[in-house]
């Protein structure tokens, strides 16, 4: 084969000639590229270093000189060396194959925009704002049923503040009773306030009717000091100073006064026997309030009334009130307010 195309190739070359034996004074041929002309080549070629063949191969005879065989290649030959291996047409196939997909893609792509994209209009650009919903706004949907029932009750307002106290007089040993009152009614000791020295004060010993010049059970009804008044016509009797003037308007006013211009009164009033002593107080005036006294029992265990002053007292006789008063008349202190005490407690229903 190799020789038919060789043939083929380069037929005007001449045949093979055999090798002349070399020489014994020929040298070898040194290895080496040789410059050969060929009869159609224009320029030299370089030809490969022409090997010299083991001579066992070549089947020189023992004692001979290897022959050497000189191997032309020609251009044609050097033209027809096999192409060095090229890689795998499928990998290369598989390239193109993927470029022509992204091609494809790409071209796709293109279109999809130029389909959907109007011309002259602004490309959006991507919103990569994230909205952010606000916070939610609690809204109270209760309704309050709640009634307030607290009523602010103002229970000072009809309270009258009770006036001072009237302002008594002077009482030296602080016994309770004044100084005029020791040495005008009871002759008792001003500068002692234990006259008859049984313990008890002089002032304690006359709000419960005791004699307090005397040592107990002596008592004030029995004091020549003391007047006992009876009134059968409204029935009852009480108690007031010796020294003290009486006087009367009927039977229903009795007056006593002291040498001083202050006086006592004692007015005795009709009202139902079964009506309380606050029902008939309240009766007697439409401005009348319970508020304006203060219930008592008086010695006697009488139901009684007394004002805020201290200076008016009510006292239930069952069929009839006995409306106590003291009376300044124009002074201004108070040197009674014990012995107006003192008759107070001794009003008693009349017992002849
Ligand atoms: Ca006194
Ligand atoms: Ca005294
Ligand atoms: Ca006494």
């Amino acid at each position: 084969m190799f020789e038919q195309e060789d043939k083929k190739i380069n037929p005007a070359a001449p045949p093979p000639v055999p090798a002349a034996p070399l020489a014994a004074s020929a040298k070898p041929v040194p290895p080496g590229p040789a410059a050969l002309t060929l009869k159609n080549a224009k320029a030299p070629i370089v030809l490969p270093e022409i090997h010299t063949m083991p001579e066992k191969l070549i089947g020189a005879p023992a004692g001979r000189a290897p022959v050497v065989r000189e191997v032309v290649v020609t251009k044609e030959q050097k033209v027809a060396m096999p192409a060095p291996p090229r890689p795998p047409a499928k990998k290369k196939g598989n390239l193109i194959l993927i470029i022509t997909l992204v091609v494809v893609l790409l071209g796709v792509g293109a279109s999809l925009v130029i389909l959907y994209v109007p011309f002259g209009k602004k490309v959006p650009v991507a919103n990569l704002n994230v909205n952010v919903p606000p916070p939610p706004v609690n809204v109270n949907t209760n309704v309050n049923t709640n009634v307030n029932e607290n009523v602010n009750v103002n229970e000072n307002a009809n309270v009258n503040v009770p006036p001072p106290l009237p302002r008594s007089g002077p009482d030296a040993d602080s016994d309770g009773l004044t100084d005029v009152e020791e040495t005008t009614i009871y002759m008792s000791n001003p500068l002692n306030p234990d006259t008859d020295g049984d313990s008890f004060s002089d002032g304690n010993e006359v709000l419960h009717l005791f004699d307090p010049t005397k040592k107990s059970p002596a008592m004030l009804k029995d004091s020549v000091n003391i007047r006992v008044a009876n009134n059968a016509a409204e029935g009852y009797a009480v108690l007031t100073p010796a020294s003290w003037a009486e006087r009367g308007s009927g039977t229903d006013q009795y007056f006593v006064d002291a040498p001083s211009g202050e006086f006592f009164e004692v007015l005795a009033t009709p009202k139902p026997a079964t009506q309380t002593i606050m029902d008939w107080y309240l009766a007697t005036s439409p401005d009348a309030k319970a508020s304006d006294v203060t219930s008592f029992k008086t010695y006697k265990g009488l139901d009684a009334l007394r004002s805020g002053d201290r200076l008016t007292a009510y006292l239930d006789l069952g069929d009839k009130v006995l409306t106590v008063t003291y009376n300044l008349n124009g002074l201004t202190d108070y040197n009674f307010l014990t012995t107006f005490e003192m008759v107070i407690a001794s009003i008693d229903r009349y017992k002849p």
